[in-house]
């Protein structure tokens, strides 16, 4: 018997068959029956994502591929197409475009907001011009969110974020951030736009050690066909001790080391079959050093981590990131990272080391952005290598 293909919701990451997904009634007056459906609250989508609004009802039972469906009450047509268990709208094509689900994860304090929110920025504007690509919220909420609580707050007023809340506790069921990445390809001489559906959480770091929110990560982590794992050095003593002067440590509380989270993470992928036929993990998996601004008066001249390649040709530059890999692997031997290595050697296929900086410089005393403002250093590489990966970006020389 063929296995029917499921795909995962990119609000909240259940996954079900395509011809499951439901439907929800614009509400407007319909020209077939004169009648207009009422709006009120949607209670699986208030449990599950906090939405309060008042939306036209949802209904079930017409084939979930088909774009668009007959409302049962008032025979108005609609194109809103929903998640079967949380009830979020889909993105346009849902299920007939590439959908892919990338998992952020990382100790507390190494990074995550801070980098995403810059990853973001740069993909909509830097490196969508290089590669000729466009990156759009999905969805109005995530267009406000993005802008509100997470562009403005670092880009306009310059501050750096508190830290984000757990995603286990009740009052904060937050949906994450979906995107289309849409990219202009030539195939046999014609440009054919290419969608991929991209969804970051944006978890925060006791996610990984509190019993409540290991749920939800254990879901997140399973239907994710890319890992973003980010990983402090300066939560690393050997690192800590070769920082730039001036350098703010993170220390106390809920800090822990970027070898345990690694640990954590493995342990959970683990559980879930995700392994080929060595025995390994085959979730792909980007490195990512953050804070890497705080190192760099040690590199040497010519050295691959300081090079800053050229994307004017809109490819993913195979070489140069396999430098950059290496380069990052000797890092770790002086950071007493080896055990890190060897448990991604050991239990992964695929996976990448990178070094970024999103910020370009350390943060003021008062949790600031330094006054020489945001200059990002390779935070696109780790998302571009994933997408290269998923062969939704095409790369240079050989892979
Ligand atoms: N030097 C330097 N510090 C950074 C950089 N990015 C973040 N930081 C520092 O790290 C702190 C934490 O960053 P966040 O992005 O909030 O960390 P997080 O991983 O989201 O933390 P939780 O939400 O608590 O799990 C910031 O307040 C900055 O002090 C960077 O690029 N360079
Ligand atoms: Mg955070
Ligand atoms: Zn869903
Ligand atoms: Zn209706």
């Amino acid at each position: 018997m063929a296995k029917i293909k499921r795909i995962a919701c990119p609000y909240c990451y259940e996954t079900y068959e395509p011809r499951t997904i439901g439907f929800r009634c614009n509400a407007r007056l319909s020209a077939a029956s004169q009648k207009r459906c009422g709006r009120a609250r949607d209670e699986v989508l208030q449990d599950r994502m906090g939405e309060r609004g008042e939306v036209g009802p949802a209904f079930f039972g017409p084939d979930g591929r088909q774009p668009k469906a007959s409302c049962p009450e008032c025979q108005g047509e609609t194109s809103y197409r929903i998640c079967p268990v949380c009830h979020m709208t889909l993105p346009a094509q849902f299920g007939v475009v590439a959908n892919r689900l990338i998992a952020m994860v990382g100790a507390k304090a190494s990074g995550k907001t801070v980098y995403m929110t810059v990853l973001l920025h740069e993909m909509m504007n830097q490196v969508g011009a290089a590669y000729g690509a466009s990156l759009m919220g999905s969805d109005d909420n995530t267009l406000r969110r993005y802008r509100d609580d997470y562009q403005d707050h670092l880009y306009r007023d310059g501050q750096l974020f508190g830290g984000t809340r757990p995603a286990g506790a009740t009052d904060n069921r937050v949906a994450p951030l979906v995107f289309r990445f849409g990219l202009r390809r030539r195939v046999r001489f014609k440009e054919r736009p290419q969608h991929t559906v991209l969804s970051f959480f944006d978890t925060a770091g006791e996610d990984f050690n509190s019993r409540e929110s290991v749920e939800v990560n254990t879901r997140y982590l399973a239907s994710a066909d890319g890992i973003i794992l980010i990983l402090d050095p300066l939560q690393m003593p050997a690192a800590r001790r070769l920082v730039r002067e001036g350098t703010q440590v993170p220390g106390g509380e809920g800090v822990d080391s970027p070898v345990n989270v690694l640990s954590r993470v493995t342990d959970q992928l683990l559980t879930q079959d995700r392994t080929d036929s060595s025995g390994r993990i085959r979730t792909p998996v980007a490195v990512v050093f953050s804070k890497m601004d705080a190192f760099t008066h040690l590199l040497e001249r010519g050295s691959p981590l300081l090079a800053h390649p050229s994307q004017g040709d809109g490819r993913f530059d195979v070489e140069d990131s396999r430098n950059v890999h290496e380069e990052v692997r000797q890092l770790l031997k002086e950071w007493e990272g080896v055990a890190i290595d060897q448990l991604m050697e050991n239990t992964y296929s695929r996976f990448r080391y990178f070094g970024v900086s999103a910020l370009g410089a350390g943060p003021t005393a008062d949790a600031r952005v330094a006054a020489t403002g945001i200059q990002p250093y390779r935070v696109a590489d780790p998302l571009l290598w994933l997408l290269s990966e998923f062969g939704s970006v095409p790369r240079t020389g050989r892979g």
